[in-house]
């Protein structure tokens, strides 16, 4: 195998375009040859987490087993994407001790608040904005950013491809033995 498994981890607030950003990189990573997963809420939440809700707790039980399947993922040899909020930052480095630090790449996809909301793509915000969603993250619940994120994204500013090139380089600088 000329891959070594690496855990691509995307935080960032709801909105903030994780999950249309990790979904160009494992293609673009998947084209160019690599084994690859892609976790995110759509094979997560609804499946293997779906007991878990947003409160602290749920967040954090819901990262660690997200964690433990990447690792697992890792053993059997693949680049796993994931595209979850995360966010708690001691949650984030347990996930890098988990796997070890050099197989974690924390990519932070950062976009204001203010940008997120006014997209509001599935009307999450009006409803916590309303109250009836309760616990949304940056809302009324916390979001810590990565003070150390090996790719930086400004998703509000960049071209998705020019992002997705950046996340690549610096990806790519890391996987081949
Ligand atoms: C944040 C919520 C909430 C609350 C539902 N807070 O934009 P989306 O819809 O598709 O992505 C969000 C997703 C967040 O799930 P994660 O597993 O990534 O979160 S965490 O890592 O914090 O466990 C949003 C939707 O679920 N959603 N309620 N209260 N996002």
């Amino acid at each position: 195998l000329k891959q070594k498994p690496k855990l691509i981890w995307f935080t960032g607030l709801s909105g903030s375009g994780k999950s249309t950003l990790a979904n160009a990189v494992e293609a673009q990573l998947f084209e160019d040859g690599y084994m690859t997963y892609l976790l995110d809420g759509d094979n997560i939440r609804t499946g293997l987490n779906k007991d878990l809700g947003f409160s602290d707790s749920d967040r954090i039980e819901n990262i660690r087993r997200i964690a433990e399947v990447a690792k697992l993922m890792m053993d059997a040899g693949l680049l796993v994407v994931s595209a979850f909020i995360s966010p708690f930052r001691e949650e984030r480095e347990m996930i890098a001790n988990l796997v070890g630090e050099d197989n974690f790449l924390e990519i932070f996809v950062d976009c204001p608040i203010e940008v997120c909301e006014q997209r509001d793509v599935k009307g999450l915000y009006a409803k916590a904005r309303k109250g009836i969603i309760k616990n949304f993250t940056g809302i009324d619940s916390p979001y810590e950013k990565p003070l150390d994120p090996a790719v930086h994204v400004h998703s509000d500013q960049e071209e998705l491809r020019d992002s997705v090139q950046k996340i690549i380089k610096t990806i790519s600088a890391n996987i081949c033995h």
